[in-house]
């Protein structure tokens, strides 16, 4: 094998392993509409595995503790995912109720969406312990930052 071959291959290993490294939202989003439909559709994976938590820890579904803490790490993963759709231009372009003020006080939606994650992340280990106490103190402070940024950010 040639030099030169031996440096092309390591190129390709390195350009490998950078994208497996790239964060999720490293591909941009070729129109608004698709920012829109990859956003909700993060959102709706969200609440469905959040609600399933949730309904245990208010008695709506039986308590199952493999099943909670499953169901919330999920939550917490996910939760990552719908910021990246929140591009600028993708105020409109789409079906959306996302308030156009958030673009222009992006910092303060940034903050809240890091206090939501946060408290996502808290549901996880609380859901991990197995301790229904601690499960319903969880969701209620995540529920809690779900519907701060619902009611300062969420249109009608
Ligand atoms: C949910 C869900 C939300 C939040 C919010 C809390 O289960 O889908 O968006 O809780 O309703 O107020």
């Amino acid at each position: 094998m040639t030099r030169r071959l031996m440096s092309a291959r390591m190129v390709a290993a390195a350009i490998v392993s950078l994208a497996a490294a790239a964060p999720a939202m490293a591909q941009p989003f070729a129109k608004p509409e698709d920012a829109i439909k990859y956003r909700k559709a993060a959102f709706t994976v969200l609440a469905r595995h959040f609600g399933v938590v949730a309904a245990m820890a208010n008695n709506r579904l039986p308590y199952d503790a493999k099943a909670a803490a499953e169901n919330a790490d999920i939550a917490n993963v996910v939760a990552r995912l719908p910021y990246a759709g929140f591009v600028p231009g993708s105020e409109r372009g789409g079906d959306t109720k996302a308030d156009p003020k958030i673009w222009s006080e992006m910092p303060k939606f940034n903050a809240a969406a890091q206090k939501m994650q946060d408290e996502m992340g808290k549901l996880a280990a609380a859901a991990k312990s197995g301790n229904m106490d601690q499960l319903k103190s969880a969701v209620g402070a995540t529920g809690a930052a779900c519907k701060a940024c619902h009611d300062d950010y969420r249109m009608q």
